[in-house]
Order: C-alpha cells, then sequence, then structure tokens
C-alpha cells in the first residue's frame, strides 16, 4: 500500500548535525522516495496550524518557540506503508523510553527535542502536506 507522509527533522536535529543520519536511515529504506525536501524556519502561524491539536495545552507555548528556534527540514516520502514506517524508526515520543536503534532512542533524551515529526495518519499526513507543500498535488 503506497502512501505518503510529512516528515520534519526538528530544530535539534538540524543544529546537532544529524541530518544527513536521518535522512539516511529514511532513504535506506526499500521502495521509498523522497519527493519533496526543504530547509527553512518555521514560523508560529505555521506551527499553529500544523500542531492545531495541540493549542492550549500546557507543552504547547514552548514546543512552538523550539520549533521556531532555529531551522528545520521539511520533506515527503512516498512508499509502502511509510506513515507507520517512519513512526516505526522514530520510536515512541518519550526518547528515554524509545529502544536504541530508534532515531530518538539513539539521540534523544528530552521529550520536546525529540528529532523527528512524522504524520500520524493519512489524514493528517494530506492535511501537513498542505500545509508544508502546497503547490504539491
Ligand atoms: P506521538 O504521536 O507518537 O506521541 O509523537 P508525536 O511526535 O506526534 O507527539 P505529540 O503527542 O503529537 O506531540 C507533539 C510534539 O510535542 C512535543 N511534546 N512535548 N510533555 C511534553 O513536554 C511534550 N509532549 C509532547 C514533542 O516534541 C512531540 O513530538
Ligand atoms: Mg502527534
Amino acid at each position: 500500500m503506497s502512501q505518503r507522509t510529512l516528515v520534519l527533522l526538528k530544530p535539534d536535529a538540524v543544529r546537532r548535525g544529524l541530518v544527513g543520519e536521518i535522512l539516511g536511515r529514511i532513504e535506506q529504506k526499500a521502495d521509498w522516495t523522497i519527493s519533496a525536501l526543504e530547509l527553512r524556519r518555521l514560523g508560529r502561524e505555521l506551527l499553529e496550524q500544523h500542531y492545531a491539536e495541540h493549542v492550549g495545552k500546557p507543552f504547547y507555548e514552548p514546543l512552538v518557540e523550539f520549533m521556531s528556534s532555529g531551522p528545520a527540514v521539511a520533506l515527503v516520502v512516498e512508499g509502502e506503508r511509510v506513515i507507520e514506517g517512519v513512526r516505526a524508526l522514530a520510536g515512541p515520543t518519550d526518547p528515554i523510553a524509545a529502544a536504541p536503534g530508534s532515531i530518538r532512542g539513539d539521540f534523544g533524551t528530552i521529550v520536546r527535542e525529540n528529532l523527528i515529526h512524522a504524520s500520524d495518519s493519512e489524514e493528517s499526513a494530506e492535511r501537513e502536506i498542505k500545509i508544508f507543500f502546497p503547490g504539491l498535488a
């Protein structure tokens, strides 16, 4: 089942020089393709749309501060079961609970600064791709 998903390499991943490492793990999966990729600084308005489900939660403001603190990499990945697949590569939200071998498990400690975002469903993926790459069909 071919799908597409929106992935963000968060500002901590860019700052720490982990972009190549993380992109490499995605690229190495059989039959997945990166179909859009951009390094950019994420603004408040865009983040409010992206994190609409979290507006008003206690972690929302610090999350937006962090996500806009430096450039991030936004990409679209297409391929076989890629939505579940990238989330499996990432590991659970809390990096300390994430198994070694996963991106968060190998490189993270702080829940907020957990290196990567990946869409959690086909509906989220289509919604998020429109936000980050409105020109993409
Ligand atoms: P998941 O759905 O697997 O839990 O992962 P997610 O990355 O989608 O996490 P989500 O719950 O949607 O939260 C979005 C991002 O907000 C930050 N966060 N901080 N308690 C906290 O300080 C806290 N909780 C969440 C993380 O950056 C998380 O990825
Ligand atoms: Mg989420």
